[in-house]
């Protein structure tokens, strides 16, 4: 059975051109960078080439920094945790605003802080399920915080923050602003000059580069201190011998995302849109925030007496690999605010599935796919009507 992957906000395919370019620096020019004979130093050119594809993708500044990380995991820690020791451990903040949709690694970062004594802020999100400049400002306080940390576009719905406006609200609140950019690179453009942010956070994996490969945009002249402490990588900012095939795949992977926005924009939001007017098409159906505002690859929907997880399984059978989201929160099930916020609480199901789509994403998967989920949707609502 062929099978259709439509869980691409999780991970994505490596694109074959990326894995062709890693492919030399395992077994012919395997040396460690750092290293003064030419195994290690053949390699430089090509991390500067990789480097270069990384800031003009999200169009970095020469002074400014990225640091190459193993994840966007360890990109949030870094910032969050480090501004913990930079500037409220220190006393000269005491406060973190982030929001209640975020992802775990932010989230629990923030919850981790908090137990360490720092007052934490979740702000709420409004009825289309984001955070506005106006949330923002009813909560900073040009004392107290040091950090605002808000998502560039949702993991699980794709809606879209104006990070833009949320960054000028912390700067004239002398606050510092980070965002996870992971759901964004590769759908929308992401700039960090025209938004003015001072930490960005991305995982490769997300952008058909390999797992194990992020980084993490900061800002010059910003106060971050070193996560990884050991060698003198990366200026000692980030010690550790560097992941280098994965590293050069990431670089060329971003300038692939950068160059294939435009077929984002146009082809994957009409694939989406297709698939999302199929679904829509169904009774007692809902998609979850205004398509206007979300990325173009992704639907989370909430279908009336289907649980999100019993769809997954049906749909697997069939070949179709979907993910869940927690669509209306119930007490047993882990809650989403985005979804409490948005959701008609008892006319839906507890759990959504979210569908996402990515570049390589064809017309005939999205077509097999519509009659796949309509059949599954049919077959789940007579099971539960008997
Ligand atoms: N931030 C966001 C917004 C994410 O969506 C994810 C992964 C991460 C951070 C963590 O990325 P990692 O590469 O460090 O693991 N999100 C998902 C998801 O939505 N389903 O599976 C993984």
């Amino acid at each position: 059975m062929e099978r259709i992957y439509l869980d691409n906000n999780a991970t994505t395919i490596v694109d074959p051109v990326v894995k062709e370019a890693m492919d030399p620096f395992y077994c012919q020019m395997y040396g460690n960078p750092n290293s003064l004979h030419s195994f290690g130093t053949e390699v430089h050119p090509y991390m500067k080439i990789a480097l270069d594809r990384l800031y003009s993708g999200i169009n970095a500044r020469d002074e400014d920094d990225i640091l190459i990380t193993s994840c966007a995991t360890e990109s949030n820690n870094t910032v969050i945790k480090g501004i913990y020791y930079s500037l409220i451990r220190t006393g000269r903040k005491s406060q973190v605003i982030t929001t209640q949709v975020e992802h775990p690694c932010v989230a629990n970062s923030c919850r981790f802080l908090e137990s360490l004594g720092t007052d934490v802020v979740y702000l709420p999100v409004n009825e289309d399920g984001i955070v506005t400049p106006e949330i923002l400002r009813e909560y900073i306080n040009p004392d107290k915080t040091a950090l605002v940390s808000i998502m560039w576009a949702n993991n699980e719905t794709g809606l879209i923050f104006p990070i833009k406006e949320l960054c000028k609200v912390t700067h004239e609140n002398g606050a510092l602003f980070h965002t996870d950019a992971v759901q964004a690179i590769g759908k929308i453009p992401v700039n960090v000059q025209e938004t003015g942010v001072d930490f960005l956070s991305f995982s490769g994996h997300k952008f058909h580069a390999r797992k194990g490969v992020g980084g993490l945009y900061v800002r010059k002249g910003t106060d971050l201190p070193t996560f990884m402490h050991g060698g003198e990588q990366m200026a000692s900012r980030r010690a550790g011998t560097i992941d280098v095939p994965g590293f050069i795949g990431m670089g060329l992977a971003m300038e692939l995302a950068v160059r294939n926005l435009e077929y984002e924009a146009t082809e994957v939001r009409r694939l989406r849109d297709k698939l999302e007017d199929a679904i829509l098409s169904l009774k007692d159906v809902l998609v979850v925030g205004r398509r206007e505002i979300r990325t173009p690859n992704t639907i989370l929907a909430s279908i009336r007496g289907v649980e999100g997880e019993a769809l997954i399984w049906d749909l697997n059978r069939s070949g179709v690999a979907a993910s869940t989201g927690s669509a209306c929160a119930s007490e047993s099930l882990e809650s989403n605010p985005t979804f409490v916020a948005m959701c008609i609480s008892d006319e839906l199901a507890h759990t959504g599935i979210r569908l996402s789509l990515s570049r390589f994403t064809t017309e005939e998967e999205i077509d097999r796919s519509i009659l796949v989920i309509r059949q599954s949707i049919e077959r789940l609502r007579n099971i539960s009507s008997r």
